[in-house]
């Protein structure tokens, strides 16, 4: 005498807590961005010669610049990848300058014809014409 009995519906009810507890991010403050002035600009230097790329003679604008003693030089640079601006002698150095900044200002103290170029490409020199 088969009797099956189905055991149906011992329901599990599981008491879900719908705590609709209202989120407390509800509130978009934004963290307060200090709206600080932008970075200065360090002091324009005098004289701002352009690094156009890796062009040998041609890699600065403008190639031969003229410069008074104790004016300031700075190189910016146009191009892609970094560049790092020294003087042929290691009289000056204008250090690294990333894709589309400005170097700092170099002071020029000497008179003459200074050659420079490019730390990491030498092939890209330039010069100044330095004058009292
Ligand atoms: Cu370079």
């Amino acid at each position: 005498m088969p009797y099956s009995r189905s055991l149906v519906g011992v329901g599990l009810l599981s008491l879900m807590s719908v705590a609709f507890l209202p989120s407390c991010g509800s509130s978009y403050s934004s963290p307060t961005a200090p709206s600080s002035p932008a970075p200065a600009p360090g002091p324009a230097a005098d004289v701002t010669i352009l690094i156009l790329g890796m062009a040998g003679s041609a890699s600065f604008s403008p190639a031969t610049a003229a410069v008074k003693v104790g004016q300031t030089v700075a190189w910016k640079n146009n191009d892609s990848i970094t560049h790092d601006i020294g003087q042929d002698g290691g009289a000056f150095s204008a250090g690294g300058i990333g894709p589309g900044a400005t170097s700092n200002a170099v002071k020029i103290t000497a008179a003459g014809s200074l050659g420079y170029h490019c730390m990491i490409h030498p092939s890209m020199t330039g010069s100044l014409s330095v004058t009292q």
